[in-house]
């Protein structure tokens, strides 16, 4: 399991290292308000309740690269530029 924390305008930890076919969990909350949380690769799209409840997100990283990770939900003005990275090494 690994945790992430939302705020505005970052993902902590902004980058997250797993390997190709593994079976990722993250429990992710926000600090603040709002956010959301978009893998695009691996059809991830939750919401961050304001309030800090954690939200399971459940996917298996079937690809190996770097992917980003954005905020879904408009959280203000610097919601573009909030963004992490995953990146999934390759099975050796
Ligand atoms: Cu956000």
């Amino acid at each position: 399991m690994i945790e992430v924390v939302a705020s505005r305008f970052a993902f902590e930890p902004a980058r997250i290292e797993v390997t190709e076919g593994e079976h990722i969990r993250l429990l992710v909350s926000s600090a603040d308000g709002v956010h959301g949380v978009g893998i695009k690769k691996f059809r991830v799209e939750k919401t961050l309740p304001r309030g800090g409840e954690a939200v399971i997100i459940n996917f298996v990283a079937s690809a190996a690269g770097e992917y980003p990770i954005l905020c879904s939900e408009y959280c203000g003005k610097g919601h573009e530029e909030m963004r992490g990275l995953l990146v999934v090494a390759a099975r050796k």
